[in-house]
Order: structure tokens, then C-alpha cells, then sequence
């Protein structure tokens, strides 16, 4: 697991080369980065880092990570492209995307996540 994020990290920091997992941190009643963009078959980990409860939850049903614990994390692999919103069921404010494309996705592409979803 360590290695995985260590590798994370490194692909994003470099060029090329397909990372199979990306973290997203709860974080401030928010998620930390809000966006994000990932080709199929990578796995979405998010990571409470808040003192209180919070959840995952798909805003159409697809799915819910239901209570993630401070401290505690969920996974989920995407294996569909598509735009998924999600949230937290207990608080109202907390949105999410994820963008699952067909096809890789460049690291470096990262920067305009926001303005694709504008
Ligand atoms: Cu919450």
C-alpha cells in the first residue's frame, strides 16, 4: 500500500506511466481535490482525515461507502468510464467528481481537471 501511494505521487510529480491508485483526502468537510480524473480501472482510495464521520456516496446509487471512520478509508475501483458525483450523506456541502476516461490518462493533465468540469 505504502508503495502504491509512493508511486502515486511519483507519476504525478513526473510524466507518463499508469498509477492504479488515487487518494483522495477528506479533509475541512471537504474533498481534497474535489476533481478528479482517472482512466478506468484505477482504484479511488479516500481517507478521513477529520475528526468526525463521513461518507462517500455515489449521488446516483452506483455506490456508498458508507461510515468512514477519522483515520479510516474506503476504496473503490472504477471500472467504467463515466462522471460520477458523489458526496457525504451527512453533510450537504461536500460534493465530489470523479471523471473515469476510456482512455489513459496523462499526469500531467491534472491542472486542467477543474476546467473540464466548468
Ligand atoms: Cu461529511
Amino acid at each position: 500500500m505504502k508503495k502504491l501511494v509512493f508511486l502515486t505521487a511519483a507519476a504525478l510529480a513526473c510524466t507518463a506511466a499508469a498509477f492504479a491508485l488515487t487518494e483522495i483526502k477528506i479533509q475541512g468537510f471537504k474533498f481534497v481535490p474535489q476533481y478528479v480524473l482517472i482512466p478506468k480501472g484505477e482504484t479511488v482510495q479516500w481517507t478521513n482525515l477529520d475528526s468526525i464521520i463521513h461518507t462517500a456516496t455515489s449521488n446516483t446509487g452506483v455506490w456508498d461507502s458508507g461510515d468512514i471512520e477519522p483515520t479510516g478509508s474506503y476504496k473503490r475501483k472504477f471500472n467504467k468510464a463515466g462522471t460520477y458525483l458523489y458526496h457525504c450523506k451527512y453533510h450537504a456541502e461536500m460534493p465530489g467528481t470523479i471523471r473515469v476516461t476510456e482512455t489513459p490518462v496523462e499526469p500531467t493533465s491534472y491542472g486542467r481537471v477543474k476546467a473540464l468540469f466548468r
